[in-house]
């Protein structure tokens, strides 16, 4: 097994986990760029969003990137949700992901 997040669901690779559901994991992000920055993951190998036909699986990531926004105290001020989808977003890690960013301002458009 060489992906690198489906080591982490595995706790093979160690990561700071934060929250998981019955299908989705959520662990801090290693090079965080807000202030709170965490990834919500499938726990099944998902490359990316245009492989993703499991649609209740979708719902189960975006569920528990809600729960953590709650948790990490994000709701009143809000928070950004980014799925990075391909190789022009700049997806880096080919498992499907959902960053969690909050904690501070946030410009839009993105660059
Ligand atoms: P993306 O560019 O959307 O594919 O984002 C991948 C993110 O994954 C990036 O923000 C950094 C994070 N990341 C990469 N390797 C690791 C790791 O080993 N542990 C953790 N916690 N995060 C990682």
């Amino acid at each position: 097994m060489s992906c690198l997040f489906c080591r982490i669901v595995k706790r093979e690779v160690p990561a700071n986990v934060v929250a998981e559901n019955e299908h989705a994991l959520a662990f801090r992000d290693i090079n965080p760029a807000a202030p709170t920055h965490v990834l919500v993951i499938p726990k099944v190998h998902v490359t990316d969003v245009s492989e993703a036909s499991d649609t209740s699986l979708l719902g189960q990531v975006f569920a528990l990137a809600r729960q953590v926004a709650k948790s990490e105290g994000l709701e009143q001020d809000g928070y950004r949700l980014v799925v990075n989808n391909g190789k022009n977003a700049g997806q880096s890690v080919f498992h499907l992901h959902m960053h969690v960013l909050g904690g501070r301002a946030m410009a839009w458009p993105p660059g």
